[in-house]
């Protein structure tokens, strides 16, 4: 028998009949709107980290001054594992770089113009040193540049997100991703 015969696929490119997609960005790009309305629009299993973290505990502890909990990026990769395995998940978080590259076929950045970053988070109700610090997050492209460095070019989707209309073509984009992913893996 030839030493070819019956290989496993190499870890960098899992055999998954659907894809598994993770949506990134600043805060207030809209990541959780648009992965909700990809999931909705092509069956994928969401994962919006930000909970996950709350509801399993998955931090050391909170930071009082900027009101966020202190990422454990260990236990969150730990606790996502298994449900990765398989394929299908649309994944919302706002960094990317500590994710196992394995894990992703297409990798979203959302990004924004500063003065809306600026509004929807003032609309949600954060502090000023916490609005302050991820508009210059989003000035500084400090989640694009984790994803340049995190996964390969040819994976990262880099969107622009300051209309609803920029909304609807990125989910019709990402839903499209989808069906060819699934398409050609079947
Ligand atoms: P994120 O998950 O990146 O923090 P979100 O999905 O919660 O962002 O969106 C924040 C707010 O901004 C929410 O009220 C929806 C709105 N929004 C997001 N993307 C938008 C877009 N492209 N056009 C108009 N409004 C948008």
């Amino acid at each position: 028998m030839s030493s070819d015969d019956n290989t496993p696929p190499p870890p960098t490119s899992p055999a998954r009949s659907s894809p598994n997609i993770l949506i990134t960005g600043t805060p207030g790009t809209g990541k959780t709107t648009a992965a909700g309305m990809v999931a909705d629009a092509v069956g994928l299993e969401l994962v919006t980290v930000g909970d996950l973290i709350k509801q399993r505990n998955l931090h050391d502890g909170y930071d009082e001054e900027f009101d966020t909990y202190w990422l454990n990026e260990d236990k969150v990769v730990d606790e996502m594992e298994e449900m990765m395995a398989g394929g299908g998940m649309c994944i919302d978080f706002h960094t990317c770089g500590f994710f196992p590259e394995r894990w992703f076929d297409l990798v979203v950045v959302l990004r924004a113009d500063t003065k809306n970053v600026y509004d929807r988070l003032e609309r949600r109700g954060y502090k000023q040193n916490k609005i302050d610090e991820n508009v210059e997050c989003e000035i500084m492209q400090v989640v694009a540049d984790d994803a340049r460095e995190s996964y390969k070019a040819e994976i990262i989707m880099e969107l622009s997100s300051n209309t609803l209309d920029e909304m609807e073509d990125n989910v019709e984009k990402i839903a499209a991703f989808v069906s060819e992913f699934r398409r050609s893996h079947q």
